[in-house]
């Protein structure tokens, strides 16, 4: 099918794909699919790096708004880490648009980062004024998380003709680069060792093309849409290895789309059809693209779905299934699920974490990079985040340091246990720092002792600034083992006097339960 035929097909059938979606989009709150709730994500390339304990997800972002964009409008790039897979940091916008002088605003599609030498090189494909159709660029950063900036300052891949997107960068054992890309083609280049151009003494001046038959790819999609075979190679192609085995992983069968491999001994081919792994699923997105990653000896398989609530064909987000290669090497059928995958590690709250780490954000925003410093923004009454599996021991914790920002006079960051109508464990009162960008740690008690494992929900109670349009903004939290300092525990002080319970708040307590409490003019935990 021609490009601009195929495109105008998936318009059409993103309407239908979106009313669809509206029919079934609904709230799981203990769904770990899609894996990111606070912005559409779409396009996941999983990677994990050595020497680096994270799992990171490289993504585009869907910024699609109905009535408005008639198509794709995707204008950054995204990164997310996990070291536990529930809970996600979002780094923020790691490859900033900006970086790129010769994109067109709008056009930010698929992507991947791999590492090589010092140096992480993410490369995306995107659209600009001046090119026809799509080309193939390249951020590079010394760290995963960015910023990435354009040190080519011009495109690595750009033929003027189309498809020349969704690029998958692989490295083989003997340090030789290849990029595979391609829309109703499959097409690849030997990258040289800087990362940014290409051996032109191969292929047609350097791009090869991999024969689209039966054999590579199960069938041929002819000029009016319809397949000559059992299924063909669409577009996002996926180039990885295990063992003896390279697979190239890709988008298949025209749209709606699913997910089918091929397998090869060679990264250069000849590569053969080995069947269909994600298909005959009503994912809510006329699109897939998939990446997969073994990550502390498990095998996981991403994708993307419209599953999130508000989503479809152009708002697509982000999900994750693990799976187990079959014996021979070949990959299993993989189903896709509201459940995902659980947990392989609890997380520590006596450590810092970032506000921006959490297993779900509802209604809330993740601005800035690592830089300028990413945080939580845009919290509103009925905003909320989640964070699974947190850890606090058998001793349990006393008290909580944030650190935030604020002008409004006050508010609240209410702090539950398990989900929204669980139990309250601290209402801390967040008061003004002076500006949205005048950052202030601060402790407070808990009036409630957690121990064990729990989820953590947080909400937020006040009325967001004018300027910021937010409750306040927020950097970090941990939970401290020990009450917080204070100095200015007057009530009922003084020896010999009969012993009298106050909660925090100065209220008299007849019978104390379990927190902490002012008794003779000292805070005392009561367990
Ligand atoms: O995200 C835009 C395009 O949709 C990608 O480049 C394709 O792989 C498909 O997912």
């Amino acid at each position: 099918m021609l490009y601009e035929q195929s495109q105008k097909m998936k318009h059409t059938k993103s309407i239908l794909f979106a009313a669809s979606c509206m029919l079934q989009t609904f709230v799981f709150t203990h769904a770990q699919n899609p894996i990111i709730t606070h912005c559409y994500t779409a396009d996941p390339a999983p990677m994990v790096f050595e020497g680096n304990d994270s799992l990171y997800v490289y993504c585009d972002q869907d910024m699609n708004i109905p009535g408005v964009h008639d198509y794709y409008y995707m204008d950054r790039w995204r990164v997310y880490s996990t070291v536990d897979m529930v809970n996600w940091t979002d780094h923020g916008e790691a490859m900033p648009r900006s970086a790129f002088s010769w994109m067109k605003q709008g056009t930010a599609w698929a992507s991947q980062c791999v590492k090589k030498g010092d140096y992480y090189y993410w490369f995306m494909c995107c659209e600009s004024p001046k090119y026809a159709w799509n080309q193939i660029g390249v951020g590079r950063s010394k760290s995963p998380s960015g910023p990435f900036t354009d040190f080519k300052r011009s495109p690595v891949v750009t033929t003027g003709t189309m498809g020349d997107i969704d690029p998958t960068v692989f490295i083989d054992d003997d340090g030789q680069a290849y990029l595979y890309y391609g829309n109703n083609k499959c097409q690849y280049v030997k990258l040289n060792s800087y990362m940014i151009n290409y051996d032109t003494s191969i292929g047609n001046k350097g791009i090869v093309t991999i024969p689209m038959t039966k054999e590579t790819f199960g069938g041929v999609k002819q000029s009016d849409g319809t397949i000559d075979g059992e299924d063909c190679m669409e577009e996002g192609p996926w180039l990885d290895k295990r063992g003896d085995n390279y697979y190239l992983i890709y988008a298949a069968g025209g749209i709606p789309e699913h997910i089918s491999y091929s397998m090869s001994k060679s990264p250069e081919g000849p590569w053969e059809y080995k069947g269909k792994i994600m298909y005959d699923q009503n994912t809510g997105s006329f699109t897939n693209h998939a990446g997969i990653v073994n990550y502390k000896g498990r095998d996981y398989f991403f994708y993307h779905t419209g599953w999130l609530k508000g989503g479809g064909g152009f708002n697509r987000s982000i999900s994750v299934e693990e799976f187990k290669f079959n014996a021979d090497g070949t990959i299993p059928e993989i189903k896709a699920t509201r459940e995902g995958v659980a947990p392989i590690a609890t997380m520590s709250p006596y450590l810092c974490q970032q506000a921006e780490t959490m297993n779900s954000g509802i209604g809330v925003e993740v601005v800035g990079n690592e830089s300028t410093g990413v945080y939580v923004t845009h919290l509103h009454n009925t905003d909320s985040i989640r964070v699974r599996n947190v850890d606090f021991g058998s001793e349990g914790a006393q008290s909580f340091t944030m650190r935030f920002a604020s002008v409004q006079r006050s508010g609240y960051l209410m702090v539950r246990l398990g989900h929204a109508k669980g139990k309250l464990i601290g209402k801390f009162k967040i008061e003004s720092t002076g500006g949205e960008s005048v950052w202030e740690e601060k402790s407070f008690d808990l009036s409630y002792i957690p121990t064990g494992i729990h989820d953590l929900h947080f909400s937020f109670v006040g009325t967001p600034s004018s300027e910021g349009n937010t409750i306040f903004n927020w950097d970090w939290w941990l939970f401290n083992d020990a009450p917080s300092a204070i100095s200015s525990v007057e009530l009922e002080s003084g020896e010999g006097q009969p012993a009298r319970w106050y909660d925090l708040t100065g209220r008299r307590i007849i019978t104390p339960k379990s927190g902490i409490y002012i008794r003779n003019g000292k805070k005392v935990v009561v367990r």
